[in-house]
């Protein structure tokens, strides 16, 4: 069954890489250093069929209920430049931003998928956060994924559905950079020391007019 989602090979993508952006008149490359290693950052291209990639992008973008949640920056209110979705486990109730969000329960649409994001990672996830970027506007700013509720060296997989977009890690103590180009149906698993030493984003990309979908499984610590 979970053959039936899943591309015969995927590539783990370490050490040095020179890319060029599918999208833009603008040369654009990617550079990895050789001498960084990303051992906690893996990356498999094209991870899901292209055919089950697009009808899971097409189900998702027309049937879930998305929303624009409001954050607190600074003091002051203001809405998340993309839409959003938390899906998980009933205990999975998260805290952001001051506010918690309870889980919509799992569609069964996505419990295939579920399973063979943990096959492939080795890991039980019991919820997962989904973005929706309408377009290029819409964006993540700088963070880590290092709430308490995701204890010690979380385990993150995050699937990418929809429109090609650059994803940025930056050290937190030291001058480094690495960016991946994360296309439909890639997955990216983040683990380690990923979270505690790498921020991520997904920068603005006003070129591109069409949206994506991401999904980022986790194990969150069950609600009492
Ligand atoms: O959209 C993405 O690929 C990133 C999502 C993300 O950083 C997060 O959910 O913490």
């Amino acid at each position: 069954m979970l053959q039936a989602l899943i591309s015969g090979s995927s590539v783990s993508k370490l050490g040095a890489k020179l890319k060029q952006h599918p999208y833009g008149n603008r040369l654009s490359y990617v550079v990895l250093a050789e001498d960084i290693k990303l051992e906690d950052i893996v990356h498999h291209q094209r991870w899901l069929k292209a055919e089950y990639a697009e009808a899971l992008y097409r189900q998702s973008l027309s049937g879930l209920p998305w929303q624009q949640h409001t954050i607190k920056l600074f003091g002051k209110a203001c809405l998340e430049p993309r839409l959003s979705l938390w899906i998980g486990d009933a205990n999975t109730a998260y805290r952001y931003s001051g506010e918690w969000r309870k889980p919509m329960p799992w569609p069964s649409f996505l419990l295939p998928l579920k399973l063979a994001v943990q096959q492939k990672s080795g890991h039980q996830f019991n919820s997962v956060l989904l973005n929706y970027y309408r377009d290029g506007h819409d964006y993540m700013g700088w963070h880590s994924d290092n709430e308490k509720q995701l204890g010690k060296h979380p385990v993150i997989a995050s699937l990418s559905l929809g429109h090609a977009r650059r994803f940025l890690f930056r050290n937190k103590s030291k001058d480094q950079q690495h960016e991946y180009l994360l296309e439909q149906g890639d997955l990216l698993v983040m683990k380690g020391l990923c979270q505690d030493q790498w921020q991520h984003s997904l920068p603005k990309a006003l070129r591109v007019k069409q949206p994506r979908i991401n999904f980022t499984f986790r194990y969150t610590m069950p609600n009492d």
